[in-house]
């Protein structure tokens, strides 16, 4: 802990006690009992209140008190079984950091419990935000890398597709200079907190304070951040906020009656259509299931609108931000929490840290239905959800559809031109895959030059492009589990090791080189990041756009056919009628310009880009 002043209880003569007296008990009660405080620690000067939620016995009645002079409990709240009391502490904008005594008191005796408000870190650096100068990489830290064997147990089975393979937080940090080398410059990570049983994947939390002992430890994730930080690296968090694993005590012990939707023997089935929710004729019925149903059918379904719960989860999130001094949050499974809980949770999350953001999980087909939940504007039920981005699905699909099915390019052309749907489509996160979806690779008709006209697509369109580990080498993987195979060169006794470049195979390296290229063109034109998208032409097989900003301007074209095309692009009226030249970049095929055509044979399933002069 960071404290150069004297301990509060030698302060304790100027101190004012503030005594809550909640009620008579009208029964005999044994002593409070305190297994558990949420959240563990606080900061001085972070927020003027922090609500804690004891957990423990016998603390119905209970009264509360701090003997110290920068803290007051403002109210308190047990619930009727003594289970859980929930306290008000309110906190001096100038508080000290140091050790608050809180006392607990029943008429049968009493329990001190020990807060550590902490002194905050420099904010220099932190609490980032991602920008389109971002590119991000998704990892799923047990199938990375093991940087610590120690850690490997419980339920260490690396034949096991489910069980835990053994990587780590220190793992992910052993191979930043893979990632940064690879122009990466943000990394999310699936879910760290405690989980229960063989949950490697994260997102069955059983304890939303606790990091899972498989990670490593809190040192080890703040390292990370460091590190990751020092390379010009920010680290996105993944919440979850629609559910806990099965396991989580809370489902057979609620903090409030209100905590959960349903109980394990009482709740609603799952429903996945956001239908209901976007449908302003809609009845409730029609959303109720998806907004309340337990996920897959087993896991709890939290209700954020329990107002004691909404402020749980926004303090939680900013108590792991403040932690590990975080850039970000993807936000999972977005939909299936209201709306209205989460523009709370934004906006107290905001009042902490201005320049984070977040991008939500809002896995649907059809850009009308994903752009009704991003933020900044109230939809027709009075709520805007503040959501400032989420992840783009409809091009994710419309890409791999017209790669690997040979569908006509106009569905990427039909998401683009729904862009007007969305306050802000120049930050929709654009990605190939992720840990849910099946890999590239492992799609029908997949081969190494379609993922990399996939990735050159991704890399020169707008948004901000998410990359899903492995992909750079052209992993395979199949449905979940199977898309969640170990890094090659992230465990003990890998035959090959692909984080070096001697380590991978031919078609491995190839596709590494040619996505470090794009991502280093990338960083080297604006344009490609913070510039206008204008379509040039298409027709069933190709598309042709422009990327511009004030002072450059590219030119890219995608063939879609299975052969190479000699394309004839007419250029009249468009971004590239006034263009002299093209210099073409990344090993693209030259290029004339005559008039107002530009002349252009390309390969099959290729992309070319162009610097235009
Ligand atoms: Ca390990
Ligand atoms: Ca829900």
């Amino acid at each position: 802990m960071n404290n150069n002043r004297p301990p509060f209880r030698l302060l304790v003569w100027l101190a004012v006690a503030t005594t809550i007296q909640l009620s008579v008990l009208a029964f005999s009660q044994n002593v409070p009992v305190v297994q558990k405080v949420d959240p563990p620690n606080w900061w001085a000067g972070l927020t003027p209140e922090v609500l804690l939620l004891v957990q423990g016995e016998n603390l119905t009645g209970a009264s509360v008190s701090v003997n110290e002079r920068d803290a007051m409990i403002g109210r308190t709240q047990a619930s009727a079984d003594g289970h859980y009391c929930f306290i008000w502490l309110s906190l001096k904008p100038k508080a000290h950091p140091g050790t608050l005594h809180i006392n607990i008191k029943n008429p049968s005796g009493s329990k001190t419990v020990d807060f550590s408000l902490l002194l905050r870190e420099d904010t220099k650096g932190h609490y980032q935000g991602v920008s389109r100068d971002d590119v991000i990489y998704l990892i799923m830290p047990d199938r990375f890398s093991d940087g610590d064997p120690s850690n490997d147990q419980p339920f260490y089975d690396r034949n096991a597709p489910k069980g835990y393979h053994g990587g780590d937080l220190r793992g992910v940090r052993n191979h930043l200079d893979y990632l940064h080398d690879l122009g990466v410059t943000a990394i999310w990570l699936t879910p760290v907190w405690k989980n229960a049983d063989s949950d490697y994947h994260g997102y069955g939390t059983v304890d939303l304070y606790a990091l899972d002992s498989h990670m490593g430890s809190m040192q080890d994730y703040r390292d990370l951040v460091v590190a990751a930080h020092k390379l010009g690296i920010k680290v996105i968090l993944d919440y979850v906020a629609n559910h806990t694993g099965p396991k989580h005590p809370w489902t057979t012990d609620p903090p409030t009656a209100t905590w959960l939707h349903g109980t394990p023997d009482h709740h609603l089935d799952p429903t996945y259509d956001f239908a209901g929710i976007v449908d302003p004729h809609a009845a409730p019925r029609e959303s109720r299931h998806m907004l309340e149903g337990w996920f897959a059918g087993v896991l709890p379904d939290l209700n954020p609108d329990d107002p004691l719960l909404g402020s749980y989860l926004a303090q939680n999130t900013i108590w792991w931000t403040e932690s590990a001094t975080l850039d970000g949050y993807r936000l999972d499974t977005f939909p299936y929490s209201s709306r209205a809980s989460w523009s709370l949770w934004h906006k107290r999350v905001k009042r902490v840290y201005p320049e984070i953001n977040s991008v939500g999980e809002v896995w649907n087909v059809d850009p009308t239905i994903t752009s009704f939940f991003e933020g900044g504007r109230t939809q027709f039920d009075g709520v805007d959800s503040d959501l400032p981005t989420m992840f783009d699905f409809p091009l994710s699909f419309a890409i791999k559809d017209v790669l690997l099915k040979d569908q006509p390019v106009q569905r990427i052309v039909d998401v683009l031109q729904r862009d007007s749907l969305y306050l802000r489509p120049e930050i929709l996160v654009t990605f190939l895959g992720n840990h849910d979806t099946r890999r590239f690779m492992s799609e029908a008709g997949a081969d190494k030059e379609k993922l990399k006209a996939a990735f050159a697509l991704l890399m020169t369109m707008r948004g901000i492009p998410q990359i899903y580990s492995g992909d750079e080498i052209g992993m395979p993987g199949g449905d979940d589990p199977d898309n969640r195979r170990d890094f090659p060169g992230g465990f003990p006794g890998d035959a090959a090791n692909a984080f070096s470049a001697t380590g991978r195979s031919p078609d491995q390296a190839e596709i590494f080189n040619y996505l470090q290229s794009l991502l280093q063109l990338r960083a080297e034109h604006p344009a490609l990041r913070d510039g206008r998208h204008l379509h040039v032409g298409w027709d069933e097989t190709y598309y042709a756009f422009v990327r511009e900003d004030s002072k450059e301007k590219l030119f890219i074209v995608f063939n879609n056919g299975k052969d190479a095309r000699s394309l004839s692009i007419p250029t009249g009226d468009t971004a590239m009628q006034l263009a002299k030249t093209l210099k073409p970049l990344l090993g693209a095929p030259a290029a004339q310009i005559s008039g107002e055509q530009i002349q252009i044979s390309l390969g099959a399933k290729s992309v070319a880009i162009y610097a235009v002069e």
